[in-house]
């Protein structure tokens, strides 16, 4: 049935966006299988670096007796100083609300012991399910590091997979350290030599095969700092030009580069310690048109680079915009952000990803996301009703189910001519 009403569009809008199984593109959760590896419950919430980076501002305790504390102290002390201390306004710290309340504790009550108590009483198993289900999502996308020492060995030694994890191959360390990413190649059997031979090309390109094969990649991906530059004569440009475009092109994998991010600009805050700069647009147009068999993921840290990446998109069919990325996964950022895209690239981004660390993130990140996106969204069907055009609900389902994971889909099985 064709919409015509203000108040059955905004419902059409809301059934769908609540209704929609979710392909979360990017996170740093694991399948219940990698073990520790999976974070949730309280005390990871409470210790997320978002959190550890907003704690600092106000303690007074040096970084390394922080750092020396175990992780329950560390907790304690954070939720004492942004929760009770003062009111938890940030979008980090609502986040923690969020998630508490859906799981239908007692947000009011502060109960921290309590909130512990619930939590203890959870199995990985039972817990990923319930989660699941509170958050829309039916599936993830991990990040999957070949150089982790505590996540190569659960591929090793024969994971089972998990439908519902998908993964993708990380290779920050290739490609940003390559001074010590080639020792550990070599030590794993790859014939690399520290100087950038032909032979050495094969060899990464050979691990690069083995290991999207033995994870089963989506996509190969890599985070790079505001100083990326493409083409360039660096240990990273080349690795890119001849290992990485070639692998994701013969394996039709896209190639996901997060672009904006300056590593340990406070190494004391360790994982809390990294920043934001402004990327270069050039480098990923660059790509896009000289390697036009080639698919690229691109999201950006910076909200200078916004506009400029939805021109890029605008030019090059095989650039997938996604997701407001850490600094700027603020609802008034990500709204700023959803309303530009909708309107210079229609229907044709993802528009979110949860980079979730902790299980238990999906539920507030989903959250306070799908309201910004509805909004917007309801906004942009209002502005075509008004000219006479009239939506179906199933359209309306339709668009909102490519949003939230079939765009993805698709940009994965397309193959550029
Ligand atoms: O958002 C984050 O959690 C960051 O620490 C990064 O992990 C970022 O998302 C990344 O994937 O590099
Ligand atoms: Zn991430």
């Amino acid at each position: 049935m064709p919409i015509t009403n203000a108040r059955d569009l905004r419902a059409a809008v809301d059934t769908a966006i609540a209704q929609v199984p979710i392909t979360d593109i990017h996170t740093h959760i694991y399948a219940p299988g990698f073990g520790d590896l999976l974070l949730w419950g309280i005390d990871e919430l409470l210790t997320y670096h978002y959190l550890l980076a907003e704690v600092f501002r106000w303690l007074d305790v040096s970084y390394e007796n922080f750092w020396d504390m175990s992780k329950t102290d560390q907790a304690d002390l954070i939720w004492k100083t942004l929760f009770v201390e003062r009111s938890p306004i940030s979008e980090s710290c609502r986040g923690v609300l969020t998630v508490l309340e859906r799981l239908g504790l007692d947000v009011g009550g502060r109960d921290l012991t309590a909130y512990r108590e619930f939590f203890s009483q959870k199995t990985p198993e039972e817990y990923v399910e319930q989660v699941f289900q509170a958050s829309g999502v039916k599936e993830v996308v991990m990040t999957n590091d070949p150089f982790d020492d505590l996540e190569r060995p659960v591929w090793l030694e024969g994971y089972e997979g998990d439908q519902r994890f998908k993964a993708a191959l990380r290779i920050d360390a290739l490609l940003n350290q390559w001074e010590t990413a080639w020792p550990r190649l070599k030590e794993w059997g790859y014939e690399v030599t520290p100087a950038l031979t032909d032979k050495t090309f094969v060899e990464v390109r050979r691990f690069l095969g083995d290991w999207a094969a033995r994870v089963g990649a989506l996509y190969l991906a890599a985070s790079l700092p505001p100083t990326f530059r493409f083409p360039e004569d660096s240990a990273r440009a080349t690795l890119m030009k001849e290992c990485v475009l070639p692998v994701c092109g013969e394996l039709n994998r896209p190639f996901s580069m997060m672009i904006g991010v300056k590593k340990l600009t406070n190494p004391r805050l360790r994982l809390a310690g990294d920043s934001v700069g402004k990327g270069d647009i050039e480098a990923v147009e660059y790509l896009c048109a000289n390697y036009p068999q080639n698919k690229f993921m691109v999201t950006m840290l910076a909200r200078e680079n916004q506009q400029e990446l939805c021109v890029a998109a605008r030019k090059f069919r095989n650039l997938l915009v996604f997701g407001c990325w850490w600094f700027v996964n603020n609802p008034s950022l990500v709204e700023e952000m959803t309303r530009m895209r909708f309107e210079l690239l229609g229907l044709s981004v993802v528009p979110q990803h949860s980079d979730a660390r902790v299980l238990d993130q999906l539920i507030y990140k989903w959250d306070h996301a799908k309201a910004v996106i509805a909004d917007v969204l309801h906004d942009k069907y209002a502005d075509i009703v008004a000219t006479g055009w009239r939506p179906t609900e199933d359209e309306i389902r339709r668009d909102v189910a490519m949003l939230f994971g079939g765009n993805f889909w698709s940009f994965l099985e397309k193959r550029l001519p």
